[in-house]
C-alpha cells in the first residue's frame, strides 16, 4: 500500500514512498516488531515505571513484551483483529502501553482519545470509526467512565467490548482477565489449527490520532507504523535520546507530543527508560524526577512557566534533567530565557503537529537561536514552503502561510474528502494553519496562525465546534468563539453572543454550563461569555472576528475555570 487514494484517506504517491525507502526513512519495521527486537535485547531491562495506584509498577521490556502479547491473544479470542478500530482512554498508567501494544501486535488501531474528553466527543470517535471496543478507567478526577461506556455500548451498534484497565471494572470486563497466555506455536500435527492472523505491514496504519482541529468536528489522523517509526528515530537523534535516557511523561500519555517528540514511544524504541507522571505539577513530577533519574521531558508552555518557577527553591535534586522540551503552543522568548537559569538543562523548542512535521532547536544551537525560534524540522526530506494568499512562495524572512509535505506528514485525514480538499494542496503539502517565517539558517518562527482555533496552553479548541454547540442553546441567535490574551495560558477563550429577539437575558454562566452538560470536554467550555447586540462585520458582510479578537481586554488575566493545562 504506498500509492494513491484508499477508500479511507490519501495516502503518499508510489515516487514518493520509493524516494523515503531508498533514502533509509521508512525501514520496514512495525511496533509490534520492536518491542519484541527491544524484549530479546535486553529482556530485564526497565521499560515502564508507573509511580500511581496502590503499588508502583516497574515492568522490564520482557515483561511488556509478555503482556502484550498475552493481551492480544485475548483480544483475538473476542474477535478483535485486524484493522478493527479501539477507542482508547486512559491516563498516564502502565495499562496503556499494554494495550496499545497488544492492539499494534494484532493490527487492530489504537483511536488515541484524551481522558478529558467526555460524551460528545467519544460518541463521535466511536461512531465515525465504527470502533468494537473502548478502553477506560474506572475513574478519573471524579468522573466515572463507566456510565459513560454504559451509554455508548447501548447506543453505538458497532461497539462490542468495554475493558476497564484500571479500578473496579463494575459491570465491565476488566483488562487484566482479558489477558490469556496465547496459543504455543503449533507442533505439526494431524489436524493443522487455524492459520495465526498475518502481523501488520510496516506500511499499513498503525492508529489514529486526533487533531485539535478547526471545524466543527475533530478530525482523525491516520498514521503508519513506518512513517511514526521514522519520526521516532529521527526524534531521538536530534533530542540525544538513547538506551541511557529516562523519560518522563509529563502530558497526556496519548498526546502526540509526548508519545513521539521523542515521547514515550521514541524512548521505547531507544530503549530506554519511560517513567508516568499522573499529573503534570512540580509537587508530582519533582520527586519523581529525583526518585527515577529522569533525563528528558516535554511540556507545554504554561507548564514549562510553573516549573520554571518552583525550581530554584524546590527541596528536590533536578540536576539529572538535561533537556526540557518545550512545544504545543508559543513560548515567549521571556519565558525561554527562564529555563536554563532556573532548571540548568537545555532548553529544546519543539513545534510539531500530529498531522506529521515536527520541528527542533538543536541542542548545540546557539542559545539566541535556542530562545528566538520554534527549531527546524527533523527530515532532509521535510518540504517547507511559506506562502502568500495565493499560494505563491514568499522570500526567505517574509511571513505567511505553512505548507508542508514529508515522510511522515499525512497526505489527508481519515475519511475526510471535502476536509482534505481544502487542507492539502493539489500535490499533497499539508496546510498547516500555523503563521511562520523562516530565519537565514532554516529556523522557524512563529508568528500566529490563520486557522479559526484557540490555543488554550497547548490545549487546541475548534471554534465552530463550541459556536455549535452554543447555538444549540434555545435563546441563543448566533454565537462567535475568540481567542484572547491570558497571562497564563497564553490564550483563552471568549465567547461572544447575540441572543434571540424577546427572550429574557441570560447570565454568562447559563452558556458556559449549557456547554459543559452537553458533555464536551471541560477545556472547551469557553472561559467568558460576553453578549452583545450584534457581531462586528467586515466591509463585505462577513463577521469580523479580528474585531472580535480586537474587543478582548486589554490587560490580559489568568483564566478562571482552568481544568489544569495539558494537549
Ligand atoms: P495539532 O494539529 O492538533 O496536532 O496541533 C498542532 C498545532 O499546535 C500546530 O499546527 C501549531 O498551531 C501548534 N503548535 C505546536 N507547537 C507549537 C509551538 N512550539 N509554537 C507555536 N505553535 C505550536
Ligand atoms: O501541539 C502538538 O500537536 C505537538 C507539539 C509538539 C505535537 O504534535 C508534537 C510536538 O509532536
Amino acid at each position: 500500500m504506498s500509492a494513491g487514494i484508499t477508500p479511507e484517506a490519501p495516502t503518499w504517491p508510489q515516487e514518493f514512498a520509493d524516494r523515503y525507502r531508498a533514502a533509509g526513512w521508512w525501514r520496514g519495521e512495525t511496533f509490534g516488531g520492536m518491542l519484541r527486537e527491544r524484549a530479546a535485547e535486553h529482556p530485564d531491562r526497565i521499560a515502564i515505571v508507573d509511580p500511581g495506584g496502590p503499588t508502583s509498577r516497574r515492568w522490564t521490556y520482557g515483561e511488556l513484551d509478555r503482556r502484550s502479547d498475552h493481551l492480544a491473544a485475548g483480544l483475538l479470542a473476542r474477535g478483535i483483529g485486524k484493522g478493527d478500530k479501539v477507542v482508547v482512554q486512559l491516563p498516564n498508567v502502565a495499562e496503556f502501553f499494554e494495550t496499545v501494544f497488544a492492539l499494534f501486535r494484532i493490527g487492530a488501531l489504537p483511536v488515541f482519545a484524551l481522558p478529558a474528553h467526555r460524551e460528545t466527543e467519544i460518541r463521535y470517535f466511536c461512531e465515525f470509526t465504527e470502533a468494537v471496543a473502548y478502553v477506560i478507567p474506572q475513574e478519573l478526577g471524579g468522573f466515572d467512565y463507566r456510565g459513560l461506556a454504559a451509554k455508548l455500548i447501548d447506543e453505538v451498534p458497532t461497539l462490542k467490548h468495554v475493558f476497564v484497565a484500571i479500578g473496579d471494572a463494575g459491570p465491565f470486563e476488566a483488562l487484566p482477565d482479558v489477558a490469556t497466555a496465547p496459543t504455543p506455536t503449533p507442533t505439526p500435527t494431524p489436524t493443522p489449527s487455524p492459520p495465526a492472523p498475518s502481523p501488520p505491514a510496516p506500511s499499513d496504519l498503525a492508529f489514529l490520532q486526533l487533531s485539535g482541529g478547526s471545524t466543527g468536528v475533530p478530525k482523525l489522523i491516520p498514521r503508519t507504523h513506518d512513517d511514526y517509526i521514522y519520526s521516532l528515530r529521527g526524534s531521538n537523534e536530534l533530542c540525544a535520546v538513547d538506551e541511557n535516557s529516562v523519560y518522563l511523561v509529563a502530558l497526556p500519555a496519548a498526546h502526540n507530543f509526548p508519545l513521539s517528540s521523542p515521547g514515550s514511544l521514541g524512548a521505547l524504541y531507544a530503549g530506554a527508560r519511560v517513567v508516568l507522571c499522573p499529573q503534570p505539577s512540580p509537587e508530582t513530577a519533582f520527586p519523581l524526577i529525583e526518585a527515577e533519574g529522569v533525563t528528558i521531558t516535554g511540556l507545554v508552555p504554561p507548564l514549562a512557566l510553573l516549573w520554571t518557577e518552583a525550581a530554584p527553591s524546590t527541596a528536590y535534586d533536578l540536576s539529572s534533567l538535561e533537556v526540557l522540551l518545550v512545544g504545543g503552543a508559543k513560548f515567549s522568548e521571556e519565558a525561554a530565557r527562564r529555563v536554563k537559569p532556573a532548571l540548568d538543562c537545555t532548553l529544546q523548542q519543539v513545534f510539531g503537529m500530529a498531522e506529521g512535521l515536527v520541528n527542533y532547536t538543536r541542542l548545540d544551537d546557539s542559545a539566541e537561536t535556542i530562545v528566538t525560534t520554534q527549531g527546524r524540522p527533523i527530515s532532509p526530506d521535510d518540504e517547507i514552503r511559506v506562502v502568500d494568499d495565493e499560494d505563491n512562495d514568499l522570500p526567505v524572512g517574509e511571513t505567511g502561510h505553512l505548507l508542508t509535505r514529508g515522510p511522515y506528514t499525512i497526505r489527508g485525514y481519515w475519511k475526510a474528502p471535502e476536509h482534505n480538499a481544502r487542507s492539502f494542496t493539489v500535490d499533497g503539502f499539508y496546510r498547516t494553519g500555523d503563521v511562520v517565517r523562516l530565519t537565514e539558517t532554516g529556523h522557524i518562527v512563529v508568528e500566529g496562525r490563520a486557522k479559526d482555533q484557540i490555543n488554550r496552553g497547548g490545549e487546541k479548541i475548534a471554534a465552530e465546534e463550541v459556536e455549535n454547540h452554543i447555538l444549540a442553546h434555545p435563546s441563543v441567535h448566533d454565537a462567535n468563539v475568540v481567542a484572547e490574551p491570558d497571562a497564563y495560558l497564553g490564550e483563552r477563550t471568549c465567547a461572544y453572543v447575540v441572543l434571540r429577539a424577546g427572550t429574557e437575558p441570560l447570565k454568562p454562566a447559563a452558556i458556559r454550563k449549557f456547554v459543559r452538560e452537553r458533555g464536551l470536554a471541560a477545556y472547551k467550555v469557553p472561559d467568558r461569555v460576553e453578549f452583545v447586540e450584534v457581531f462586528p462585520h467586515t466591509g463585505v458582510g462577513k463577521i469580523s472576528k479580528k474585531d472580535l479578537r480586537a474587543a478582548a481586554p486589554r490587560t490580559p488575566a489568568p483564566a478562571t475555570p482552568s481544568p489544569s493545562p495539558a494537549p
